[in-house]
């Protein structure tokens, strides 16, 4: 197989592995925080707050830029602001608990209202600001949120009349109150945000209560809220530490979205609970402004995705040579699998090789890592984390030989691990159908050395430029379109993105098929549900394949699409 790559990282946090893997105890971790003996817990006191008491007051906790602005903001800057906006939502009288989402372009204001909402015990509910109405929709009803924060540009976005739950929006940016606000009432923030006092109350929570709340999508139904307690500051602790690596001088990028877990876990809370300044770059992914960023602010972690690093590489090693990226220290990759041959290329390009790892949205943090102390295996996600058991498993819940492939499954307990599926217990308990073991729905193989290597997913989850998307929705969306009939949604492998979606559709009786009418089927989902999970291909056909019993059979027109064995064909209609 590949070869072996050596550490290549000067003192790194982490002890050698398998020393530290035999020896490790979550319950020591916890020993960093006061509240391992006050019992009062807030993770934003602990990411930000705590830091001020210390040298760390004036550190730079937060550089932002994005074209227009160019800012910074130390520990004691996040934790004045977070205190107003925790005044500006006490004021509006949200209580510990209620669901506050944001909804809004990358900006410092999202990081304010994100510290602010955790300080009043409320639960957070970031949103990707691609959404389109149906997904906002889905999102702010299932949860009953009961505050928005949000742009006067994403607005139009938010059916908030239809949102009986929905009772304040805070308005971030010059914009109008509307006329007929109905029974919403709105806020400006900046006004607010001004009348407020940097003094606040912390609201202690119990490590247990809520703290963000994570939409993610499922092969099938609406997508699902994942609910994560304040307990898991443990692991984003940990994880960054010993994975990120991250030090005292350490300027730290991770590139992912705010609305994504990535963009929390390890764009917010792991960095800021080790005292890291955080990078955040507004605005699209360009190789150009990416390698400007990192030259400008002199990045030295660097945190991001394969379908990043595969445009990167398309975009050729010449223009590496444009930019200074000498600070770069240390390189990371997580979202989809990472191919041998990129971390192959970042160490000829960058000199440092890329850092795969493995988790999700349910998992709350890093569970299987290469780690800098460690021998990397290109194409390997790497091993367990201390404290983490992985176990491949038949489907039968019995554990397969090293080297067969089976379902990717943790030992249930982790200090990160979701508490809920939000309103569907039914779900969650979908996970946990081996008793004691979290099923990941991903499929692996493990080897003799307990380095893990990703094999796909049980299910039909597409995972687009690292994002990702449930068929299930996508398809919703396509039959809301009046000439459509039936849907089907697939991934199909792609160089670049890792998958593309492609959708089937047959069309209502005596309607022609057209490429025009492909186009606008696109462009119906781009508008309505989200650019990301737009089909870039539409083939129309005069029926779809189903079982007996009425179900689209994806696996079959995926299969028919790569020219693959369809499989058992027993439950198909005629
Ligand atoms: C953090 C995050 C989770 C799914 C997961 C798996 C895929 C994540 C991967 C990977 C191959 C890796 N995935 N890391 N596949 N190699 N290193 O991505 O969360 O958006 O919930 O996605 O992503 O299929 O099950 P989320």
């Amino acid at each position: 197989m590949s070869q072996i790559i050596a550490p290549q990282t000067d003192k790194p946090n982490m002890p050698p592995y398998e020393e530290v893997y035999r020896n490790f105890d979550w319950k020591e971790v916890e020993k960093n925080f006061s509240w391992h003996e006050t019992g009062k817990v807030n993770m934003a006191y602990e990411a930000i707050d705590r830091h001020t008491e210390t040298w760390r007051k004036n550190k730079v906790a937060l550089y932002y830029s994005d074209a227009k602005r160019n800012e910074k903001y130390t520990f004691q800057d996040l934790k004045d602001l977070s205190n107003q906006f925790a005044n500006v939502l006490r004021k509006i009288g949200v209580q510990k608990g209620e669901r506050v989402f944001l909804f809004m372009p990358r900006s410092p204001e999202i990081y304010v209202s994100l510290l602010g909402t955790i300080k009043v015990g409320a639960i957070a509910g970031p949103l990707f600001e691609a959404f389109m109405e149906q997904a906002v929709r889905d999102r702010l009803e299932n949860s009953d949120a009961s505050a928005l924060v949000t742009t006067p540009e994403l607005l139009p976005r938010v059916p908030y009349k239809e949102l009986p739950a929905l009772k304040h929006i805070i308005l971030v940016g010059d914009g109008e109150i509307p006329n007929d606000d109905g029974d919403t009432k709105f806020y400006i923030y900046q006004k607010e945000m001004n009348e407020a006092s940097r003094e606040a109350e912390i609201e202690w929570v119990d490590r247990e209560d809520g703290l963000i709340l994570h939409y993610t999508s499922g092969s099938t139904g609406k997508p699902k809220g994942v609910l994560h307690v304040h307990n898991a500051m443990i692991q984003h602790y940990q994880t960054a530490k010993w994975v990120l690596d991250l030090k005292e001088d350490d300027i730290f990028w991770c590139t992912a979205d705010p609305g994504w877990v990535t963009g929390t876990s390890y764009g917010v809370f792991g960095p800021w609970l080790n005292g890291a300044s955080n990078l955040i770059r507004g605005g699209r992914f360009s190789p150009d402004d990416w390698y400007a960023t990192i030259e400008k602010h002199r990045v030295t972690v660097w945190l991001s995705a394969p379908t990043a690093f595969r445009r990167l590489m398309a975009a050729g090693d010449e223009k590496i040579k444009e930019y200074d990226l000498s600070s770069l220290r240390h390189i990371l990759s997580v979202g989809e699998p990472l191919n041998a041959e990129v971390v192959h290329w970042g160490r000829r390009v960058y000199g440092l090789s890329i850092h795969d790892h493995w988790w999700m949205t349910e998992t709350g943090g890093m569970l299987i890592a290469n780690y800098p102390s460690m021998p990397i295996k290109p194409g390997s996600m790497g091993r367990a984390f201390p404290g983490i058991e992985v176990a491949i498993l038949d489907n039968e819940g019995n554990e397969v030989p090293r080297g067969q492939m089976g379902s990717l499954c943790i030992k249930a307990g982790w200090p990160s691990m979701m508490r809920k599926i939000w309103k569907n217990e039914k779900k969650y308990n979908e996970y946990f159908q081996f008793p004691g073991w979290y099923i990941s729905g991903d499929l692996a193989t493990m080897d003799e050395e307990g380095y893990v290597w990703f094999q796909g997913r049980d299910d039909d989850v597409i995972m687009t430029s690292g994002e990702r998307v449930g068929p299930f929705e996508v398809e919703s969306k396509l039959v809301e379109h009046p000439a459509v009939a039936e849907a089907a949604v697939i991934g199909k492998p792609d160089p670049v993105r890792g998958e593309i979606i492609k959708a089937f559709v047959s069309l209502r009786e005596g309607l022609e098929k057209s490429e025009e009418l492909a186009e606008e089927l696109k462009i119906f989902v781009r508008k309505g549900l989200a650019a990301h999970a737009a089909p870039r291909e539409v083939e129309i056909r005069d029926s779809l394949p189903k079982t007996r019993s009425g179900k689209i059979m994806r696996r079959v027109l995926k299969a028919w699409e790569l020219g693959l064995p369809t499989g058992d064909l027993s439950t198909m209609e005629e």
